[in-house]
This record gives structure tokens, sequence and C-alpha cells, in this order.
């Protein structure tokens, strides 16, 4: 960066960039974790580097952790002890996947991604799914799907609130409680308001509330009390068999659905399905107050069945480094990646999970060359 001149001009340019890179240097934190998490988070870092060095009025610093299975296998767990305290001072996380069965049980893997959720107080987790013109889908509708998920991301089903009993006796049992707080289903319920405003003006919420009579209804009311502060926003409720049932009858109808954390986490595999693969959604975990740091990642998992094989579809980590970016405050250099990885799918490059032949590194290559090209 800077300019090869040797003017007393342009040396001054150079003392100003270097003052303004100082001013726009994000420290970001890669937890690559397994199997093929490892593959898309080196893709989302070469098209990240390739970004900010094209735009040059901001720096990225990135900090690896090499924690997971392989970090279990060392050292008896999966990050260290520490690591939420190592992790708060960056001002972004960016993980790849999380878990090997067959190596170590997925609960122990998956543990700290959602401790971090947690303890980061990351309640919104979004998680856009679209269709592209080069990417064919299972469904036949030949109507776009342009859909987020806003997925509450902090409590719900997913608290650590239970036990296991008797355990190895015939009448062993479990029991886990989730926890559904006022405060926690109206910020996501707003925060799924806000974007449907932005957006076409739709938002869905899911429950099963004809079930489960006290944490779903506890969502019906707050949803109704909101309502009427959103009377320019199409709102209605489908139960979580019945929307299932719906993203693959009529996936075009949806803008905006809130969901909590379980369902919100089933139905983006079923999102990532109807678009073409899952490898191609994005998610962020959002502390939207910034007092902590945001998480981004794909949606998919570690793919252990193709893990080192190089033909993981890196859309997905991409993408949700192009989130990271405009979370960050630069929205022109996320814009310029979506843009990209658009411009690849359109054109019919494509990894073997969607058909094509490309490999991740291949895949990377086009993206970056999409974003040169511009
Ligand atoms: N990309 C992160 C990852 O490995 N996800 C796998 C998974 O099962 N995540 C569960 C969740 O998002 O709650």
């Amino acid at each position: 960066m800077g300019e090869s001149s040797e003017s007393p001009n342009s040396r001054n340019f150079e003392k100003f960039n270097l003052y303004s890179r100082s001013l726009n240097t994000y420290q970001i934190a890669l937890y690559p974790g397994d199997g093929i998490g490892v593959d898309v988070t080196e893709a989302a870092v070469a098209v990240l580097d390739v970004v900010s060095k094209k735009r040059g009025n901001f720096d990225l610093g990135f900090t690896r952790y090499e924690w997971g299975v392989s970090f279990h296998e060392k050292h008896g767990y999966v990050a260290p002890h520490d690591y939420l305290d190592t992790l708060r001072g960056f001002d972004a996380i960016f993980l790849g996947a999380v878990g090997w069965p067959a190596k170590l049980p997925d609960n122990i893997t998956l543990q700290p991604l959602i401790t971090m959720r947690q303890t980061f107080d990351q309640w919104a987790c979004v998680r856009p799914a679209r269709t592209f013109s080069g990417v064919s889908t299972l469904l036949k509708t030949t109507e776009s799907i342009d859909l987020v998920v806003v997925r509450e991301n902090s409590e719900g089903e997913y608290v650590n609130n239970g036990g296991r009993f008797r355990r190895g006796f015939p009448d062993e049992f479990a029991v886990q409680t989730a926890l559904h707080t006022r405060r926690g289903i109206e910020r996501a319920l707003r925060f799924g308001f806000d974007l449907a405003r932005k957006r076409r003006k739709r938002l869905t919420m899911v429950t099963k509330s004809n079930a489960q009579r006290y944490s779903f209804t506890l969502w019906d009311d707050i949803l109704e009390e909101l309502t009427p502060e959103y009377a320019d926003i199409e709102t209605d409720k489908q139960h979580i068999d019945a929307i299932s049932m719906n993203f693959v009858r009529r996936p075009e109808f949806f803008d905006v659905v809130v969901a909590s954390n379980l369902f919100g986490d089933i139905l983006t595999d079923l999102s990532g399905a109807i678009t073409g693969s899952l490898g191609l959604n994005p998610s962020a975990n959002l502390n939207p107050e910034r007092n902590t740091p945001s998480l981004f990642e794909p949606v998919h998992g570690p793919a252990p069945d193709i893990a080192g094989k190089g033909i993981a579809n890196p859309a997905g980590a991409i993408l949700a480094a192009g989130m990271m970016l405009d979370w960050l405050g630069e929205g022109d250099a996320g814009l310029e990646i979506s843009e990209a990885v658009e411009t690849v799918l359109n054109s019919g490059a494509l990894t073997p999970d969607l058909g094509g032949g490309l490999g991740t590194e291949a895949f990377t290559s086009k993206v970056i060359e999409a974003i040169y090209s511009r």
C-alpha cells in the first residue's frame, strides 16, 4: 500500500495512509475448528485479504486458534479454559465448523460455540438463504427464494439446564428445560421486525404453541403486543411442522422468519437444502449492543466425509466473511464479496455439492477474480 513515487507530497500521502490504516484495523480471531471448517476458513481469509488490499481503506489482523477435536486429542479439552477471555478483546470471531462425531461426541465439540453465543450475548443469529440463477435446486418452483431466518440465539432450548438421572439403571431419565424470557423473545422479534422493514415487510413467527402451552404461548402474546407498533409489516405465525412443509411448498412467500434457538437451527438446514446446498448459507451471530465480539460462520457443519478432499463449498463461509465486514462498518467491502460470490454462482461455476466440478481452491480463485475484475 502507498505511493511508489518519491515526491514530498506522496510521502505525506503515505504517512496519512499509515495513519488511517491504524484507525481501521480490525482484529479477527479465527476458529477454523474441524473437518471442512479448516478448508472454508482458509478460503474466507483469502477473500478477506484480497478485498482489504484492493480497497486499501482498512486492514485485517488474523489470530488463528487451533481448537477442536485435534486439540482435545492432545489436551483433553476442546478449547483452553480461558478461551472466552482470549476472544473477548477481538473485533470479531470467524468460525469454520465444529465436530467429528466418530472421534468425539458432538455435544462436547459444540460446547464452545454455544457458550460463546450465550456468554457474549450474541442473541440475534441472522441466516439469509437465497437462490442464484446458476444454481439449480431440489424444488420445482421457478420463483426465486430470498429469506432470512432470525434465530433467537441466547436461550430457548439450548440453555444448559437439566440433568441425567439414575444413569445406567432401567429407570434412567433426563430432564432438559428450555428457557424463554420476555426480554429474549421481545428483542428477537423486534430485530426481525426492524429487518423486515428494510426488506419485503413480511415477518413470520415460528412456534409450536398448540402443543407447548407455556413457552410458545408467551411468544404468541409478545407478538400480539408488538404488532400494533409494526403495523406496516405483514405478520403471520406458523407452527414448526407447518412451516417445514411450507418452506418446501411455497418458499418464495417467506421474507423474515423469527424462530426459537432449536427451531431456527433446524429450519436453516432446510433453507440450505431448498436453495441448492447448505454450503451456500452464511450465519452471523450478533451482539447488537456491540459490547462483545460477534461471531460469523457458515451454517454448515464439519462434513467429515469430505474433509481434506478439497471439494468443500466455501460460498457460505465467504458470504459470512462479507457479513462480518458489513458488521464491522465496511459495508462496501461486504457488498463486494457478496456480489462476487453471486457473479461466480450465476456463471455456473460450481462445487460438487451443486453438481459442479470446482474444488474449494478453484471456486475461491473465481471469487477473487470476480473481485479484481469489478
Ligand atoms: N458452522 C458451524 C457448525 O459447525 N455448525 C454445526 C452445528 O451443528 N451447529 C449447531 C448450531 O448452530 O447450533
